[in-house]
């Protein structure tokens, strides 16, 4: 690989398999399955097929708040899926996720079982589902879902942007950090403004737009995402700061945060998650050998 001053791009792009970032083994430039595998069906009505990231996470967290509320419906199989280890390439993933991303959600209530992908699509599913964390009011419902929407376009920016090149980049390149760090301070500072006028991101409830950001700029601004808080100054947002540690505090919150989570503490992982009570099991019985 070439450093970033020399670098010509060819006439046709060709697939540098070896290019050394942190995922460089798993991507690749083509869709679909490579190799066969039939997933894994609890008896629960939802099956989710995922790991513990911010994109995992808003899904398990809503989960859980919603059986926190009474909604038996919402009972689920969370099965993990190691994308280091390229689980989502199964057949069984992509019949699920033809885009291959965890999360991926399975809702067998319904005849013939109903696929959901993309996390914005899933709690988007859930709360239409459940008639639960979506405003009724027509104008927060609009704020909620301006949010939801606008927290999808503009993860990418500091997840595949500031955090690839500030942490999984095989080199620290001061042109991507630059330009990824000065967009991830504008969100920053954009969600802190708004959190300055409102309790919650769509006005007077929290709702999925909260559990979708959070999951990415609380867990960002609590310093559990690359190593960035202090870089970030993340402790000049101080709405920021308020809102996300509120939202940390919620039981519900930290028992999604535990949810397929491979990392960290010990005692701080459930890998699989089939019934409420796997939250009280010994630590050794909680991961997947
Ligand atoms: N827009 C998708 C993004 C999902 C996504 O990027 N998932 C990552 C983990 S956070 C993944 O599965 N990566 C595996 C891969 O890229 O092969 C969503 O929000 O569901």
């Amino acid at each position: 690989m070439s450093d970033t001053t020399d670098y010509q791009p060819p006439t046709v792009w060709k697939w540098d398999a070896e290019n050394g970032g942190a995922f460089a083994k798993i991507n690749r430039p083509t869709a679909g399955a490579t190799h066969e595998k039939v997933l894994p069906v609890g008896d629960n009505p939802l099956q989710l097929y995922s790991l513990a990231t911010p994109n995992g996470v808003k899904v398990t967290i809503m989960l859980e708040e919603l059986l926190a509320l009474g909604h038996s419906g919402a009972e689920y199989d969370a099965w993990l899926c190691r994308i280091r280890d390229g689980e989502q390439f199964s057949s069984g993933f992509v019949e699920i996720n033809p885009n291959s991303k965890i999360p991926a959600l399975l809702d067998r209530s319904v005849q013939g079982g109903q696929r959901v992908f993309e996390s914005g699509a899933i709690l988007l599913y859930l709360a239409e589902k459940f008639g639960a964390f979506i405003p009724e009011d027509p104008i927060e419902k609009t704020e909620c879902m301006s949010w939801l929407f606008w927290q999808m376009a503009s993860a990418p920016y500091l997840g595949g942007g500031f955090g690839h090149f500030y942490a999984y980049a095989p080199a620290k390149f001061e042109y991507p950090i630059n330009r990824f760090a000065m967009e991830t301070k504008r969100q920053l500072d954009l969600l802190d403004q708004r959190l300055s006028k409102n309790e919650f991101i769509a006005g007077s409830e929290y709702t999925i737009a909260d559990m979708a950001i959070w999951s990415w700029y609380g867990q960002l601004a609590l310093g559990r995402l690359y190593n960035a808080a202090e870089f970030l100054d993340v402790e000049s947002y101080t709405n920021l700061m308020d809102w996300t540690k509120k939202i940390d505090a919620r039981n519900t919150v930290q028992r999604g945060r535990m949810v397929n989570r491979v990392n960290g503490e010990l005692s701080s992982q459930l890998h699989e998650r089939h019934h409420a009570s796997d939250f009280e099991l010994k630590t050794e019985d909680k991961l997947v050998k």
